[in-house]
This record gives C-alpha cells, structure tokens and sequence, in this order.
C-alpha cells in the first residue's frame, strides 16, 4: 500500500536517504509480530498468546522520508532441543547476520530470566548496531525500570540513547524507535518499491491468516499442532474473486474432531474470522474452502518442516 510520509516524522532537511535490513530478535511472546504490524500499518504477522506464533522470517516494509527500514520479523528465541525449535531457533539466528541493524525487543511485564540472558549474550557482540525496545509497557505488571537494569548489567555497550520504552499494541513511542533505526542505517537505495509493504506470496498470506484464526481458537497443544497447507487457487469471476482450497494440518486423529468442533461449529467460526481479515488485506473477495487433515507427527517430519519453515 502507497505511503511514502509514515511513522518516522519529518524529513531530516538535506539528509541522504537511509535503507537497511532490520532484524526483530526477542523471546516467544515478547511483541515482535505486533510491533511489526504496528510499525507497517498493516497486518504483516499473526499475532496470538501462544509462544511461538511466528515460524518464519517474516519481512514488513516501513517507507518514510527517511527512507527504508525492511524489518524482519523471527520465531521467537525459545531454549528447547525439539526439533521444530531448533528449526526456529536457527532462523532468527541466521536473520542475525544477514542483517544491517538489530531490534531486540524485550518483554517489560515478564521476569528475565535464563532465556532472556542467552539473547542477550548472542547480542552483545553486536551492541554497536543494536536499538532496544522495553515492550508491554501498557501493562500494570510492567517494570521497565528492572528491564533497565537487567539491560545495564547484560549489554552495557548499548547507550540510554538507543533503549525505547514501547507499547507496539497501543502505538506508544514507536516513532522515536523508528528515527533511532534510521540513524543507524546505511545510506542506500531502497531494497523494494516504496508502495510495497511485505514481500510474501498471496497463498503465504493466506495460509498464515487461517493459521492465526485456529490457534485463537483451541487451547492447549492444538495450536502447535496446526499447520496450513493451500492446495490450490484459482482466480474467478474477472479477477473479482480468488478461489482457494486450504487444509488445517493437525497431528492426531482426536485433534480433528477438536479443531472441527460440535456440529462444525468451531471450524465454520474459524473460516469466518479468516475471511473477515483476508478480505481487509485483498482487493479481490476470497473464497475459502477449508478442510480438517491429519498428517501424524508433521513436527517430527524433516520434509515438512523444510517445507513450512522458511
Ligand atoms: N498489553 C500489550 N500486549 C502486547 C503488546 N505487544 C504484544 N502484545 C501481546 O502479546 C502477545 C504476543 O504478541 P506477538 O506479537 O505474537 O509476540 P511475538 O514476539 O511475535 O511472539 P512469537 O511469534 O511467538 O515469537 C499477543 O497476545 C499480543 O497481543 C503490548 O505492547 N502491550
Ligand atoms: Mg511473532
């Protein structure tokens, strides 16, 4: 979507344009996927409560008279050996490297501990283009004064100057964050046309969509069982309407009659929330037929996690 005057305020007089690849590094749950969409004005990532929502390097693109922040959303940084989190893991590692400029964003109503150490130490070799973001702090249960202090003690290279108190749920502070990326930035030539917003494919979009309606939607090991797989797409009536034949993935038999629900109240609920955001983010209608499948132990599957995982 067009927008060459978003979020980094006014244009700094004579300045050359900046364009860098950012990459957004935190725990599970700590707002990545919120502040990015936050930071686009557009649904870029899923969002939800569960730990480890986003499972690839998701890319939402900030366009301002400064220039050009592609910011690279990650799994969040779990400490697990299962093999899906070591997928996970190894993404936002690998963004790690391949970025220009680093946002770490840090829970400010959760306690740091042994996890939020590990982040830190994989960061501090990288302090002198590293911004921070102490999320959440609408919350009542926010103490960014220890986040401060925890901050201080484990990246003592990165000055006040660089560290931003944020709410990327109620868009608080998110500006100055973005003018302090800018800085940071190399000047260059925009990596994508100014009216883009994200790169990822229509079916992608779609896939991830679905995917965050149905873990809104069930509880316990569900949502991390679920995967999306569309079968086909075909554009109808003129362009007008995109045709799309999607299966929710779960890993057992009795997780389908769960994800389907009572009379298949619970999978109808599902494709309506879908629709309702994919026809926001389309200028075309979608149709979705959506079907519940098996694949037992897809996270044990290493040709399906290479396919899902990107
Ligand atoms: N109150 C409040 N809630 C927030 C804020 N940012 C994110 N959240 C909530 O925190 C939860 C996790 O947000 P996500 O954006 O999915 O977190 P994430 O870091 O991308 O998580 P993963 O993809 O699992 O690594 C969601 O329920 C969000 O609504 C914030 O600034 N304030
Ligand atoms: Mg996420």
């Amino acid at each position: 979507m067009p927008d060459t005057e978003k979020k980094d305020g006014a244009p700094a007089p004579s300045a050359l344009r900046k364009s860098a690849v950012v990459a957004i590094i935190g725990r599970p749950s700590a707002g990545k996927s919120t502040f990015l969409n936050t930071a686009c004005g557009e649904k870029v990532s899923i969002v939800s409560p569960v730990p480890q929502t986003t499972r690839n390097a998701i890319r939402g693109i900030v366009n301002g008279s400064r220039g050009q922040l592609v910011f690279v959303d990650t799994p969040g940084y779990h400490d697990s050996d299962k093999k899906l989190n070591l997928r996970l893991k190894s993404i936002a590692h690998d963004r790690l490297g391949e970025s220009d400029v680093i946002l770490y964003l840090i829970d400010a109503s959760r306690e740091a501990g042994k996890e939020e150490e590990t982040i830190a130490s994989l960061l501090a070799p990288v302090a002198d283009r590293l911004v921070i973001a102490i999320n959440k702090i609408d919350l009542p249960a926010a103490k960014p004064v220890m986040t401060r202090l925890f901050l201080s003690r484990v990246l003592p290279a990165v000055p006040e100057s660089r560290i931003f108190e944020i709410s990327a749920e109620k868009d608080t502070n998110i500006d100055p964050l973005l003018i302090a990326l800018f800085d940071l930035s190399p000047e260059g030539e925009c990596l994508y046309p100014t009216e883009f917003y994200t790169d990822q494919d229509v079916d992608f979009r779609i896939a991830e969509v679905v995917r965050e309606k149905a873990m809104l939607n069930t509880r316990e090991e569900i949502p991390h069982s679920l995967y999306v797989d569309i079968s086909d797409m075909e554009m109808r009536k003129n362009g007008k309407e995109l045709w799309v034949r999607a299966f929710l993935i779960v890993e057992r038999e009795s997780q389908k009659s769960m994800v389907i629900g009572k009379g298949a109240t619970l999978i109808k609920k599902i494709r309506t929330e879908a629709l309702h955001d994919l026809n926001k983010i389309f200028p075309y209608r979608i149709y979705l037929d959506l079907q519940v499948k098996v694949n037992k132990n897809w996270r044990q599957k290493d040709p399906i996690l290479g396919r899902i995982l990107r």
